[in-house]
């Protein structure tokens, strides 16, 4: 019996039901303080008559059921936050005068959400999709929002084309499907009309939109800002979040399967790492560029479908963000909380950006919407942790207004007449402005495909591969065959290789004709090394996962030393086994498993270890999921270890032996095992297993 049920005492009713009597336990209550002595029957007339409208108790109970969900985001909507703190670790007071960046050594609590785009609350973790990156500090001067992505650019170069982007992403409005998918005619119909997409569309089927962890992730403002100093400079500024764990990704096709193995593969990976103490961090990098630099560069700076590369703007490393605590209730932080772009400090200022300043406007409205009430900042989540007042009064739920008699100003009544302004306040950076008023955009926004070629000869061989596989299997689920043929003209833009193997992957007759550009591509951008996954890899098990399939006289030793070397490099450890009550290992001890194996399967690990005796082998033969565990790790590029009893299931899960199986015939070569695991996959056994 655990301490909870030791405090209650539990009497039955006469229909035979539960009541747990509080002894130790609080007292339930009504909202409106009311001890309630029977939370279990409606009040009745007679035990099978009519209910009783004066019941409430069951009235507030149910009502307040009924009014449980808010609407979801627009889009955005599934996402998981934490709580955490950032680190000034420069001080940048020539840069801006921004309190958070004035000292180095300053701690700022801040809160982060990451998000999919474009499922709705309840969709799977692994859709190919862009991941929100949102991160609030709540700075000495007020809540910071940086309201990122986990990819640098974006769909659109103006914030009125949105409401299309997202309409044409979610599902189809006839159908109601597909559910967090872009691989539908609407997305793929849109994006192919609207070339300035193209390069978004290249990262997107890139592997950053099936990243295997948020920890895993790099995060960018996207936009360009200004950072602006005490004596009123400006300088812009992109900010960046790099994962001090490195990035990663999964394969696509284990990003389906995980989907069925487990939904919140990421959210439970989050929550793991850091109940665990694994805290996951980013450094906050910035690239400061100057007007000179905005006049040379051959891109606009405030065309969001662009990036700076880091070769041209290094960036400079000026903090840290640490996240360290999962919310209290998911409802109260998660859900409610309410980024806004608008939230700036003194020193952080926008530019003109055509989406930033759309999305200016849209998030404090959406915010109204999905809160209900002007008074979304009372909640804590919300709220600065500095001190703030104003006269804003009233309105639905607020929780705090005016003390005493002033709720205006300028007034007559002194100190007690509440805030005034002050010099050191908010000052937007005095950019002059003048010209004719139009619906309009700069020349310069009309290169559509230079940086999407970039972006695409940065790639490793491998990755290239996959952007060619996502193209074909996003478009293969396209009905409408002019609209796979648009696609594949614009790629003709990008690189001619690409668009080929792409119209051989859809099965084309023939090439369709190159879509005319609006500006004649560059094609002699260099190569920038950083925007590769793979070859800006952490070498490194840390932070990951192994399983290790176990059965019944597993080698004892073996199974420690493998735990130990995790544990050495910081890595995680999970045992899969034919029961989750556990195995009998070598040595007589009981050693207990964490999943059964058809509810673990390898798609859920790193890499993966196959620890078994002769007698378990001889018996998950014979079970298809510990085929299928071995069989997808293989597939999947994963390191695996074998001991000596366990070949013959790799046998049965025919797979061939190459380098990326290595042989654990004794606990010695657990270690061993492990370093070769840091470099993540083996990715040269991918063309052995792709052959379409
Ligand atoms: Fe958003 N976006 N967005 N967006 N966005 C929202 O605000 C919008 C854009 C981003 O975890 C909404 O609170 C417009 C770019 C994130 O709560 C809404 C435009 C980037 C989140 C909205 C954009 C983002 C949102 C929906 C085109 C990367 C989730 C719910 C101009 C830099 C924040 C909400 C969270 C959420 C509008 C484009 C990132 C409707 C109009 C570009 C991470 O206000």
């Amino acid at each position: 019996m655990d301490q909870q049920t030791k405090d209650l005492e539990t009497e039955r009713g006469a229909g035979g039901e539960t009541h747990q009597i509080a002894r130790g336990a609080p007292v339930l209550t009504t909202q409106q303080g009311v001890p309630v002595a029977d939370d279990q029957n409606t009040l009745r007339v007679g035990p099978s008559g009519p209910a009783l409208l004066e019941d409430f108790h069951f009235r507030e109970k149910i009502f307040h059921f009924d009014h449980e969900r808010i609407p979801e985001r627009v889009v955005h909507a599934r996402g998981y936050g934490a709580h955490g703190y950032f680190e000034t670790t420069e001080a940048i007071p020539e840069l801006t005068r921004a309190a958070i960046f004035a000292r180095k050594g300053e701690r700022t609590p801040a809160f982060v959400r990451f998000s999919t785009v474009a499922g709705n609350r309840g969709s799977a973790d692994l859709a190919r999709d862009v991941r929100g990156f949102a991160v609030k500090l709540y700075t000495r001067e007020g809540n910071w929002d940086i309201v990122g992505n986990n990819i640098p650019v974006f769909f659109i170069q103006d914030a009125i084309k949105f409401p299309d982007l997202v309409h044409s992403v979610k599902q189809e409005p006839d159908r109601g499907f597909p559910q967090a998918q872009s691989a539908h005619d609407n997305f793929w119909d849109f994006v192919s009309l609207t070339p300035e997409s193209v390069n978004m569309l290249l990262w997107q089927m890139s592997d950053r939109t099936i990243p295997r962890s948020f920890r895993f992730m790099e995060g960018f403002g996207v936009h360009t800002f200004r950072l602006v100093n005490a004596k009123g400079k400006a300088h812009f500024v992109k900010f960046h979040w790099k994962p001090r764990l490195g990035m990663q990704s999964v394969v696509w096709n284990e990003a389906l399967k995980i989907n069925g193995a487990d939904p919140d593969f990421h959210r439970r990976d989050l929550w793991d790492a850091i109940h665990a103490g694994d805290f996951p961090e980013w450094d906050l990098g910035l690239q400061i560029f100057d007007e000179a630099f905005a006049e040379r560069f051959p891109f606009d700076v405030l065309d969001a479908t662009k990036i700076i590369p880091e070769e041209e703007v290094p960036i400079r490393i000026v903090g840290r963000l640490v996240l360290d605590r999962m919310v209290d209730n998911f409802f109260a932080e998660t859900e409610q909380v309410a980024f806004c772009t608008q939230n700036v400090v003194p020193g952080i200022d926008f530019t003109n950006d055509p989406l930033l300043q759309g999305r200016n406007f849209s998030y404090l409205d959406t915010q109204l919407k999905r809160l209900g009430s002007p008074n979304f900042t009372h909640i804590p989540v919300n709220a600065p942790k500095c001190p703030f007042q104003n006269f804003q009064q009233d309105g639905h739920m607020t929780l705090r207004n005016p003390k005493g008699r002033a709720n205006y100003e300028p007034n007559s009544w002194g100190v007690e007449g509440g805030p005034r302004e002050t010099r050191e306040g908010y000052r937007s950076y005095a950019a002059p402005e003048n010209g004719a008023k139009m619906r309009a955009r700069p020349e310069r926004f009309a290169d559509h495909y230079s940086q999407a070629r970039q972006f695409y000869i940065s790639q490793t061989e491998i990755e290239q591969r996959h952007i060619k596989d996502a193209f074909v299997f996003e478009l293969s689920k396209v009905e409408t065959p002019r609209i796979r043929e648009r696609v594949v003209s614009h790629l003709l833009n990008v690189d001619e290789a690409l668009a080929k193997q792409v119209a051989q992957g859809l099965g084309f007759a023939q090439l369709p004709e190159r879509a005319k550009p609006a500006k004649t591509p560059i094609t002699t951008l260099a190569k920038s090394e950083k925007l590769s996954i793979i070859a800006n890899g952490p070498k490194s098990f840390k932070g990951r996962k192994l399983g290790v399939l176990v059965s019944d006289g597993a080698d004892a030793k073996l199974l420690i030393a493998l735990a130990e070397a995790c544990k050495s490099v910081g890595a995680m450890i999970e045992l899969v086994g034919p029961q989750v009550g556990g195995i009998k290992a070598s040595d007589g001890s009981t050693v207990p498993v964490k999943q059964k194996v058809v509810g673990g399967p390898s798609v859920l690990y790193d890499a993966v270890a196959i620890v078994l005796s002769e007698a378990g082998c001889a018996l998950l033969s014979g079970e298809a999921t510990a085929k299928d565990f071995v069989s997808d790790a293989f597939a999947h590029g994963k390191f695996i270890g074998v001991v000596p009893a366990a070949k013959p299931l790799i046998e049965k899960a025919c797979v061939e032996m190459d380098n990326g199986i290595i042989a654990l015939d004794s606990p010695a070569a657990a270690k061993s095992f492990l370093d070769r695991c840091g470099m993540l996959r083996f990715w040269e056994r991918e063309p052995k297993v792709r052959a379409v």
